[in-house]
C-alpha cells in the first residue's frame, strides 16, 4: 500500500494530539509534525518525524517533502491573541500565508493538488449586540462574519488566504489557463471538548476548565455569566470532522467554508452537569469584561446544513451522550473519581 503523507502544524495542541493519534489508529498515513513544542508523549513514536520551533521560520523545511494533505493547526488562540496582537498575527496569519504558499507551489510543480485542511472558528463571526445574537439563532456561514477579536479577523481573513491561493495562485499571465492549485478546505469549528487534554488560551475555556476542575474535585470561578451560550463539540467529533472533510470528493463540495456544530449550551448548563456529575465542588461566576464581551460576540449556535448536505456530516455526540458515553467515563479514568453519576 502507497502511505500517503501528511503534515501536522500545532501537532502537540489539542486537536492536533488527537488528530495524530486518529491517523496512526486508521494506518496509511506517513505523518510529519511540527510545533514550538517538542511532542507530548501521547503522541511521541506516532509521527515519522518532528520538526520543532517557529513555524514562520521553519517552513522552508518542508519545500522538499512531498505532503498529500496539510493540517494546518498552529494557531493562537483568542483569549491570548487579544493580549499579544501582533504576535498573533505573525503566527496566525503569517504562518498560514507561509504554508499556503508552499501547498500552492507543490501542488502546480508535480499538478497534483495538495489538500489544506484548515480549522477555522465560530470567533469569525461577530455579533453587535446581545438582542442580535439571540435573535440570530444558528447563524449561517455568510451571516454576521464581523469578528470582534484579533484571532476572529484573522481567521477569517485565512479563510479567505486559502480561498484565494486555491483559485489564482501561479498565473504568470493573467490570459493563461491557470495550473494545478491546492484544495482548501476550512472548518469552521466551536469551542472543543476533550477528556484528554486542557485548552490554553482561548475563550470557550471556560467549558472545558470547569468540567476538567470539578472532575478533579477543585473549585472553579467562570469568567463568564452564566446565561453565556455558544456551541460546543467534543473533541471526536472536531476529528470526524476534520477526516470527514480531507475525504470528500472534491465535485461534492460547494464551498470551501464549512460550520460544523453539535451542541449549544450555557455556561449553567456546564455547572449543572458538572454538580450533579461530582460532589463537593463549588462552581461560582466571576465574569472578566473582556472574555465575556468576546464569547457575547460569538453565535450562540451555527447552522451546519452545508457540511450535512455536501458531505454528510452528523456528530455522534449530542450533549447527553457526550457526557454520558465521552466525557464523564473517560475523565473518570483519568482522575480516578466516581463523582456521584
Ligand atoms: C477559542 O476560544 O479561541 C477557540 C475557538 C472557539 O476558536 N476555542
Amino acid at each position: 500500500m502507497t502511505m500517503k503523507r501528511a503534515l501536522i502544524t500545532g501537532a502537540c495542541g489539542e486537536i492536533g494530539q488527537a488528530l495524530a493519534q486518529e491517523l496512526a489508529k486508521k494506518g496509511g498515513y506517513r505523518v510529519v509534525t511540527s510545533d514550538i513544542a517538542p511532542l507530548p508523549d501521547s503522541i511521541k513514536g506516532l509521527t515519522a518525524e518532528h520538526v520543532q520551533g517557529d513555524l514562520v521560520y521553519k517552513v522552508k523545511v518542508f519545500y522538499d517533502y512531498d505532503f498529500d494533505v496539510i493540517f494546518h493547526l498552529a494557531a493562537s488562540l483568542s483569549s491570548k491573541a487579544e493580549i499579544a496582537t501582533e504576535e498573533a498575527h505573525r503566527i496566525n496569519v503569517e504562518g498560514t500565508m507561509q504554508l499556503l504558499m508552499l501547498a500552492a507551489y507543490r501542488s502546480e510543480k508535480y499538478g497534483k493538488p495538495v489538500k489544506f485542511l484548515f480549522p477555522s472558528s465560530i470567533a469569525a463571526y461577530g455579533m453587535p449586540t446581545l438582542d442580535a445574537k439571540k435573535s440570530a439563532g444558528a447563524v449561517k456561514e455568510e451571516d454576521w462574519v464581523s469578528p470582534h477579536t484579533m484571532y476572529g479577523c484573522n481567521k477569517l481573513y485565512c479563510e479567505k488566504l486559502g480561498i484565494y491561493y486555491g483559485k489564482y495562485f501561479g498565473q504568470k499571465h493573467l490570459d493563461e489557463k491557470p495550473p494545478v492549485m491546492l484544495d482548501f478546505r476550512a472548518l469552521r469549528f466551536p469551542g472543543l471538548i476533550s477528556a484528554f487534554t486542557l485548552p490554553s488560551g482561548g475563550t470557550s475555556d471556560y467549558g472545558p476548565e470547569m468540567l476538567h476542575a470539578a472532575a478533579q474535585g477543585k473549585n472553579y470561578a467562570c469568567f463568564v455569566r452564566p446565561d453565556t451560550k455558544i456551541s460546543f463539540m467534543a473533541m471526536p467529533d472536531a476529528i470526524k470532522s476534520l477526516m470527514t472533510l480531507m475525504d470528500a470528493p472534491c465535485e461534492k463540495l460547494t464551498a470551501n467554508v464549512y460550520n460544523v456544530a453539535a451542541f449549544a449550551i450555557t455556561a449553567e448548563d456546564f455547572r449543572q452537569r458538572a454538580l450533579k456529575a461530582f460532589a463537593n465542588v463549588k462552581v461560582t461566576f466571576e465574569p472578566n469584561p473582556r472574555r465575556q464581551g468576546i464569547v457575547d460576540s460569538w453565535p450562540e449556535d451555527v447552522d451546519d446544513s452545508r457540511a450535512r448536505k455536501d458531505w454528510n456530516w452528523k456528530p455522534d455526540y449530542d450533549v447527553d451522550r457526550f457526557f454520558e458515553e465521552y466525557f464523564l467515563p473517560e475523565i473518570r479514568r483519568r482522575y480516578g473519581r466516581q463523582g456521584r453519576g
